[in-house]
């Protein structure tokens, strides 16, 4: 039954959104991954969601053509070492807020990259948020000898 109602809501919802198509949602911006040596196969990427809505959200996955799989990273320090951890139940997004997945923090790790990340390259990223569904957006490939170069291998 409450599934029934969930879906004849999201129905609605859908029927809304695709006439106004301005609604305001989820926003990915500055899409970004860090270039890679030849051989490696991890790379590192980076970008912040806004939430623009009065309703929470959920990345649920994160996936690429560019590597086999995307994996939301936190990172932390213990005992003056860069721990990162792997986040798997998935990333809240509050109301109203800008989660900066970013150098140093949180970021997302291309494990098992298909070819090397080349500077000034762009490559697709799709966001499954648990409300708002999926996103797609280009991330675009910098060079590294930014801060924090020592936080992947
Ligand atoms: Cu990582």
């Amino acid at each position: 039954m409450r599934n029934a109602f969930v879906s004849s809501l999201f129905a609605a919802f859908c029927l809304l959104t695709s006439v106004a198509d301005a609604a305001p949602g989820i926003a990915l911006e500055g899409g970004r991954a860090r270039e890679t040596a030849p051989g490696q196969t991890v790379g590192a990427g980076y970008v912040t969601i806004i939430n623009a809505t009065a309703t929470p959200d959920r990345l649920l996955r994160v996936a690429s053509p560019a590597a086999a799989e995307v994996q939301i990273h936190d990172t932390s320090m213990q005992n003056g070492m860069m721990q990162m951890r792997l986040i798997t139940a998935g990333l809240s997004i509050p109301a109203n807020a800008r989660v900066e997945l970013k150098p140093g923090s949180m970021h997302l790790m291309l494990v098992r990259l298909a070819k090397p990340l080349v500077t000034g390259n762009s490559f697709p990223v799709t966001f499954e948020f648990e409300r708002s569904g999926r996103l797609v957006t280009q991330f675009t490939v910098e060079s590294t000898g930014s801060a924090s170069a020592t936080e992947h291998r």
